[in-house]
C-alpha cells in the first residue's frame, strides 16, 4: 500500500509547504501559500493533519478580529477534509525582538514577553484539540560564550517551561509539550541541542512526566549523530512524544530535504524501528509521522506538492522494505547468528547480585577471552549486506 491513507498519520507544517523559499542569499522563490489552500491539497494527497506556529496562520502582532477570522477560516477547512491539528507549536524566533532568545533572552521583558505569547498559542492548540505543542528554541543560545550565562539560561528556560505546564494544568487542558533540540542555526550554540541535552533537562522540571522530545532527523544528523539511536534513546524512556522527518546530507547546515533524500540507511533504519521496534516486532510509535522539510528553492508549486507527496511515499516504501526484511528467512538466520536478540537477555541471573557474580568462575576465572582472537564472528557484514539488498529492492 504505497497510497497514504489517513491512518498512516502522515502530518505537515504549514511552513514546510509554506516556505516562500527565500534565504540569506536570495528572496523569495515562491508565493504565500493560503491555509485554506495548503489543507485542502494535503488532504487530497492522503495526509491526516496540518500543524503551525501562531505566525504561520496570522502574521506576528495581529489583533484578535483578524486572528478569529484566520482561526475560522481553518477550522472550516479541517471541517470540509476530516483534517486534524494534531500539534501545535509558537514562533519565538521570527521578530528581531527574539534575536537573543524567548524563554532565555538576556531581556527579561523578552522573556515575559515570550511566555504571554506562549500561554496564548496555548489556548488555541487547546481550542483546535491538539494533542502536543512542540517547543523548538532556535534562538535560545549564543555566539559568544561570554555573552550568555548558560546556567543561568538554563534556569530561566526551565522556569518557563514550568511556567507552561503549570498553565496547562490548572485549564485541565489535555496537552503535552515536546521540545525539539537543534544544535546551531540560527543561534551559533543552541541550548539543548541533542536528544540526550533534552531528556537531561526534562528530568529537571517539575512536571516531567508532561515532556517528551520532538527530535528532527537533519537536527541530529548536524551533530553528526545517529538519528535512530537518539529515538531509540528516547523511546526507552517514553519520551517520543512527536516526530520531525526530514532529510540531512552529513554534517552542515540544516538542509530540511525530503525524508529519505538525506541519509537514506538511516532513514531505513528509523523506519524500521519506528514500525517493527515494538514488543513482538510492534510499532514502537503510534503518533503522528511528521514532515518537517522545505520544498527546495528550485521548486515551483507543482515542486511543493511532488515533495509532499514524496515524504509519504518514501516512508511507505521504507516501512514496505523493513517490513520484507524482517519477514526473510535469511536475515532471521542471519540475526541469531549476529545475536541480535541476545541483548535482550539480562547479563545477571534472576536474583543474582554482585556476589553471586563473583563466585562465578565460569564467568572470569575460567571464561576464555582468548577463544575470540582469530574472531567469533558475528557476522554484522553480512546481515548489514542483507539489510542494503532489502533497501535497493534486491530481494
Ligand atoms: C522552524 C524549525 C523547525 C521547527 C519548527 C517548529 S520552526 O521551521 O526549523 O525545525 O520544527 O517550531
Ligand atoms: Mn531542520
Ligand atoms: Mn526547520
Ligand atoms: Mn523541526
Amino acid at each position: 500500500a504505497l497510497e497514504p491513507t489517513r491512518d498512516d498519520k502522515f502530518s505537515f507544517g504549514l511552513w514546510t509547504i509554506g516556505w516562500e523559499a527565500q534565504d540569506q542569499f536570495g528572496s523569495a522563490t515562491r508565493p504565500p501559500l493560503d491555509v485554506v489552500e495548503a489543507v485542502n491539497r494535503l488532504s487530497d494527497l492522503g495526509a491526516y493533519g496540518i500543524t503551525f506556529h501562531d505566525d504561520d496562520l496570522f502574521p506576528f502582532g495581529s489583533f484578535p478580529t483578524a486572528r478569529r477570522t484566520q482561526i475560522k477560516r481553518l477550522k472550516g477547512a479541517l471541517e470540509s477534509t476530516g483534517m486534524v491539528v494534531p500539534m501545535v507549536t509558537t514562533n519565538l524566533f521570527s521578530h528581531p525582538v527574539f534575536k537573543d532568545g524567548g524563554f532565555t533572552s538576556n531581556d527579561r521583558d523578552v522573556r515575559r514577553f515570550a511566555l504571554r505569547k506562549v500561554l496564548e498559542n496555548i489556548d488555541l492548540a487547546a481550542e483546535l484539540g491538539a494533542e502536543t505543542f512542540v517547543m523548538w528554541g532556535g534562538r535560545e543560545g549564543s555566539e559568544y560564550d561570554a555573552a550568555k550565562d548558560v546556567r543561568g539560561a538554563l534556569a530561566r528556560y526551565r522556569e518557563a517551561v514550568n511556567l507552561l505546564a503549570g498553565y496547562v494544568t490548572d485549564n485541565g487542558y489535555d496537552l503535552r509539550f515536546a521540545i525539539e533540540p537543534k544544535p546551531n542555526e540560527p543561534r551559533g550554540d543552541i541550548l539543548l541541542p541533542t536528544v540526550g541535552h533534552a531528556l537531561a533537562f526534562i528530568e529537571t522540571l517539575d512536571r516531567p512526566e508532561m515532556f517528551g522530545v520532538n527530535p528532527e532527523t537533519g537536527h541530529e544528523q548536524m551533530a553528526g549523530l545517529n538519528f535512530t539511536h537518539g529515538i531509540a534513546q528516547a523511546l526507552d524512556r517514553g519520551k517520543l512524544f512527536h516526530i520531525d522527518l526530514n532529510g540531512q546530507r552529513g554534517v552542515k547546515f540544516d538542509q530540511d530535504l525530503v525524508f529519505g533524500h538525506g541519509d537514506l540507511q538511516n532513514a531505513f533504519s528509523l523506519v524500521d524501528l519506528l514500525e517493527n521496534g515494538g514488543p513482538g516486532g510492534s510499532q514502537a510509535y503510534a503518533g503522528p509521522r511528521h514532515f518537517d522539510y522545505k520544498p527546495s528553492r528550485t521548486e515551483d508549486f507543482d515542486g511543493v506538492w511532488d515533495s509532499a507527496a514524496a515524504n509519504m511515499r518514501t516512508y511507505l516504501l521504507l516501512k514496505e522494505r523493513a517490513a520484507a526484511f524482517r519477514a526473510d528467512p535469511e536475515v532471521k538466520a542471519a540475526l541469531a547468528i549476529s545475536k541480535v536478540e541476545e541483548i535482550n537477555v539480562p547479563t545477571l541471573n534472576p536474583g543474582e547480585g554482585h556476589a553471586e557474580l563473583i563466585a562465578d568462575t565460569s564467568s572470569y576465572e575460567e571464561f576464555d577471552a582468548d577463544a575470540y582472537m582469530g574472531g567469533k564472528g558475528f557476522g554484522f557484514v553480512k546481515l548489514q549486506q542483507l539489510f542494503i539488498e532489502h533497501l535497493l529492492g534486491a530481494r
